[in-house]
């Protein structure tokens, strides 16, 4: 596969590489990409170097497959020319994941609705994916009525000036900063941009892409996203209702049964997911399964993950993966 990695010297994008690499993805060649002011910077990758090259003469160069993270703006414009040669986008961004035309893919959950059409692919938030990633064997066997999300988000979520400006805030400096606090010791309830509902972008995105993903508007899911000083992954508390009664054993088997999710459930050892433990990890850690001892057939959980890895890079590498296999590209 001849595969362009758009966005490559950012954050997600050095982290898709990376995940390229050792999942032994059959990249015949790389075509890294990235903004003029990156063009022409070296890059190594399984052991050579490449160049980065612009938007344009990527283009030119028709590749098989591209993985996009460079933000919506570049997505709008950018991933339909890429799909008008011939290539399949797999993007990272906002810009196409409600799009009624798009797919929005998590391999484990949704993967067999692609075919050759679909030449530009959404990947979801990478809130949401850890979310569903939970939510769906469970949604299968008990129906889910309603799901109530706290979101304790790494900075890196918010791109390399969010690591900055913590890194400087420990050493005492004063600089340019990406959120309007403080984030050392500190706790923003406030991810992405505001709507006019009140709610933030990042927050309403975990609704309707987790209705999307579970393809069931009838879900109510409810948000609240929060940004902390943390940099190994997102945390969320999630209470969810469902239709039918449960057995926590149940819960716990159908969780430890599921590919992609590893369950740390003991409160004996102090055994929970953490995201200093899921940091480099590509599978989605859940724990501290408990009743809900107010509602009727109602669960807690926490769910933590690499933002970066199945949160990004991991569900963008996996869906190209799906596609190779079935031979759909
Ligand atoms: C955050 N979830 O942590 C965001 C980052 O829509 O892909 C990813 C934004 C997106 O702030």
């Amino acid at each position: 596969m001849r595969v362009a990695v758009v966005g490559a010297t950012g954050m997600v994008g050095e982290v898709m590489l990376k995940v390229l690499e050792e999942r032994s993805f059959p990249v015949s060649e790389l075509i890294p990409v990235a903004s003029e002011k990156s063009v022409g910077k070296e890059l190594e990758f399984n052991g050579k170097k490449y160049k980065v090259i612009g938007l344009a003469d990527a283009v030119a160069a028709k590749p098989d497959v591209a993985l996009f993270s460079a933000g919506g703006g570049t997505s709008l414009e950018w991933a339909p020319k890429f799909a008008e040669v011939g290539t399949t986008v797999i993007d990272n961004s906002s810009a196409w994941r409600m799009n009624t035309d798009k797919k929005l893919v998590v391999p484990e959950i949704n993967a067999s609705s692609l075919t050759t059409e679909d030449k530009i692919i959404a990947n979801p938030n990478c809130s949401t994916i850890q979310l569903v990633m939970a939510l769906a064997p469970l949604h299968d066997k008990y129906k889910i009525k309603r799901v109530v999300v706290s979101t304790y988000q790494s900075i890196t979520g918010t791109g390399v000036k969010a690591v900055k400006q913590l890194e400087n805030e420990y050493a005492g400096v004063k600089d340019e900063m990406a959120y309007p606090y403080q984030i050392h010791r500190n706790a923003l309830p406030h991810c992405d941009v505001f709507e006019e509902n009140g709610y933030t972008k990042e927050e309403m995105k975990l609704v309707r892409e987790t209705q999307k993903i579970l393809n069931d508007k009838s879900i109510a899911v409810t948000a609240t996203a929060i940004r902390i000083p943390v940099v190994g992954g997102h945390s969320e508390s999630v209470n969810i209702q469902f239709e039918n009664d449960f057995e926590l054993s149940d819960i716990r088997k159908i969780l430890n049964d599921t590919p992609g999710v590893t369950l740390q459930d003991n409160p004996d050892t102090n055994t929970y997911p953490m995201p200093i433990y899921a940091q480099g990890k590509d599978d989605v850690f859940v724990g501290r399964i408990r009743r809900d001892e107010s509602q009727p057939n109602t669960v807690n959980m926490w769910i933590v993950a690499d933002n970066l890895r199945k949160g990004a890079a991991t569900n963008a590498v996996q869906i190209a993966e799906y596609l190779v296999e079935k031979n759909i590209l």
